[in-house]
This record gives C-alpha cells, structure tokens and sequence, in this order.
C-alpha cells in the first residue's frame, strides 16, 4: 500500500490544459493553416524565436477566470488539473525569477496564471500539477539558439551546453514551482532529445522527490519513456505511473497508468480544429480507462483570451451529468 498515491488512485478523471503562446497564432502563421498539433506551431511552421517572441507579447487572456475554470472541472467531476506551465515553446505560465520570458515580464496581461489557478483549485478541493517540458526551443542552452543558426529547428542536435541549461534553468525553475504553488504532481514530456540522459532522467527525480516527498511523477521524466514504455519491465528506470497517449489498455495492468486524450486533434487551442468527439464517446472512455485502473486526464485547449472552448465545456457538462447519475459521489 501507497499512501503517496492514494489520492491519484483513487482521482480516475482529471482535466489537462494546454495553454501558452501558441494559443494567439492558434494554428495560423503569415495567413495560412499550419499542419499537425497546435503547441507545436513554432517547430512545425519553422518559426524563428525572435518571430515567435512577437506572439508572447501579444498574449493577453483578459477572460481568463481561475474561479471559472475550476468550476468547470468540478462540475465534471473531474478530481485534478495538469496545465502547462512550460510546453516546448519555453514560455513560463508563472512569474519566474530565472527567465524574462514568462507571463509576468513578457505579456501586456501580467498576472501570474499558476497562482490564480492553484489558489481556485485548492478552493474546489482540486489537486493542482503541471506538465513541464523537458525540451526547450527558446532557451539558448538548449534547443534555441540552433533554429537561427541553422533555420530550421532540429531536436535532434545535441547542444553542448544543454546540462547547463538542466543545473542551472530547468532544476532552478521547477524547485520554483514546488516551493511557489505546491503541486501534487509532475507530468514531464520532451524527454525523448538525445541531449537528455537517463542519468539526468534519474538525477531530476530524485532532486524532485526530495523537495517534496509526496510529489508525483510520470515516467516520461526517466529517458525514452513514451506512452506506457519501460512501467512494467525493471526498476532500473523510474516514474510513478505511465502515460499511453490518446490510447487505452486492453486490460487492467499491475502498474498506474493514465491517459491522456483531447476532445479534437490538438492539445493547443486551433481556430480551425472543429473535428470534435461526442459526448457520449468521452464518457465511454472514462468508463473504460476507470474500469481497467486507470485514471482520463481529458484536454482542454483556451483560447488566447482565456477562455475554455464551448464545445468543451458542453462535453465537460455532459460527462459531470452522466456522472452524477451514475458514478460515485
Ligand atoms: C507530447 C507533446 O509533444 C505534445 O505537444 C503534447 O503536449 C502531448 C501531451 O505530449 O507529445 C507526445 C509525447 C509522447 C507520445 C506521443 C506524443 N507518446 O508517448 O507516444
């Protein structure tokens, strides 16, 4: 018995958000459509840094409302929230002492995001955690400097200066949060660059676990450990639970496991992804994931101006609905 996990077993259905800079060009550069996830726009619209710097200073979600969104969790019943506090981009959600390039410095909006929320989410008796980006296309001693440099943004270039950015950046800003707004759990992605080691993957964890024991944390913290890759296999490489992507187990599985899914195509928000799923696909979903022991992290993606999409909300509405009839009070 788990008395760390306890409360994430038992949590079943939780609301992923991504939002950042990529929700003001919403999947639309120099005019036209840019193919594939919307988060991914700057890589995959070959943006450079100093163009897509240009959107940070333009995003200013005046709708948001913390209060708003955590009750729109709740009356899902959804029993978490993982957002974004750093995707690919590099843009920080929070006030960072280590970086300019946060919503407080850099944004006409300057009102620090993670701080509204977790305080909304800790009056909903929500449990506040953020996915962090391992990768990172801004910071200079990690993959930003190489997109000027070689005009086209490549992960796959090991930038020699890349531990650097781990000791001195990436390490400083996520004891930032742990200490600024107390997350329950950790859910890491971008760990699949080659400049990132398994050492590294072991190193953060333990660094993480010791600033707050309680802490949860996903498997892709530890090298290569896509999807549900490595859970079941030896303890030499590490996480709490793993993370099968817009896909659900076949059966029940004698290790944690979640997935996470998006209502359309896109985690980011795209004006023009309107390839929804229904209601009723996303409830059998939930049913599924909770009946072989996992936990639905669903996605939301807001707009640039901080608002949950409608077409979210009713599927949120309808699935707290469903669930109040017939799911655990
Ligand atoms: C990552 C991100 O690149 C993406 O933007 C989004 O944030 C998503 C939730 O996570 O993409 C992945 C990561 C892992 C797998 C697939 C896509 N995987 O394990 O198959």
């Amino acid at each position: 018995f788990d008395a760390r996990m306890k409360w994430w077993r038992d949590a079943k259905f939780g609301m992923f958000i991504h939002w950042g800079v990529y929700s003001v060009p919403a999947g639309i550069y120099n005019g036209e459509e840019v193919k594939g996830i919307g988060e991914w726009i700057m890589e995959k619209g070959k943006i450079p840094v100093e163009e897509y710097e240009k959107f940070a200073k333009k995003f200013n979600p005046v709708d948001f409302d913390a209060r708003e969104w955590a009750k729109i969790m709740k009356q899902a019943g959804m029993k978490y929230v993982i957002i974004t506090s750093k995707h690919h981009d590099g843009f920080a959600l929070w006030d960072s002492k280590y970086s300019e390039y946060d919503m407080v410095d850099y944004t006409p909006f300057k009102r620090d995001i993670l701080k509204e929320l977790s305080a909304a989410c800790k009056e909903e008796g929500i449990s506040f955690g953020m996915y962090h980006s391992i990768m990172d296309w801004h910071h200079p001693q990690a993959q930003g400097k190489k997109y000027p440099k070689y005009n086209s943004l490549d992960s796959t270039l090991i930038n020699p200066e890349f531990p650097e950015y781990v000791e001195h950046y990436m390490k400083p800003q996520l004891k930032e949060l742990i200490e600024n707004y107390d997350p329950e759990v950790l859910w890491f992605d971008g760990e699949w660059i080659p400049a990132y080691t398994h050492e590294m993957g072991l190193d953060l964890y333990q660094y993480l676990r010791e600033l707050k024991p309680s802490l949860i944390i996903n498997n892709r913290v530890d090298k290569g450990r896509q999807g549900y890759q490595g859970m079941n296999s030896d303890d030499k490489y590490i996480g709490d639970f793993g993370t099968p992507e817009q896909e659900i187990l076949a059966g029940t599985a004698d290790v944690d496991w979640e997935s996470c899914m998006t209502m359309n195509d896109t985690w980011g928000f795209k004006t023009n992804d309107h390839n929804w799923k229904d209601a009723e696909v996303l409830i059998f979903n939930l049913v599924d994931v909770a009946a072989k022991g996992g936990n639905y992290l669903l996605n939301v993606g807001p707009t640039a101006e901080g608002i949950i999409p409608v077409p979210s909300v009713e599927r949120l509405q309808k699935m707290g609905d469903w669930l109040k009839i017939n799911g655990e009070a």
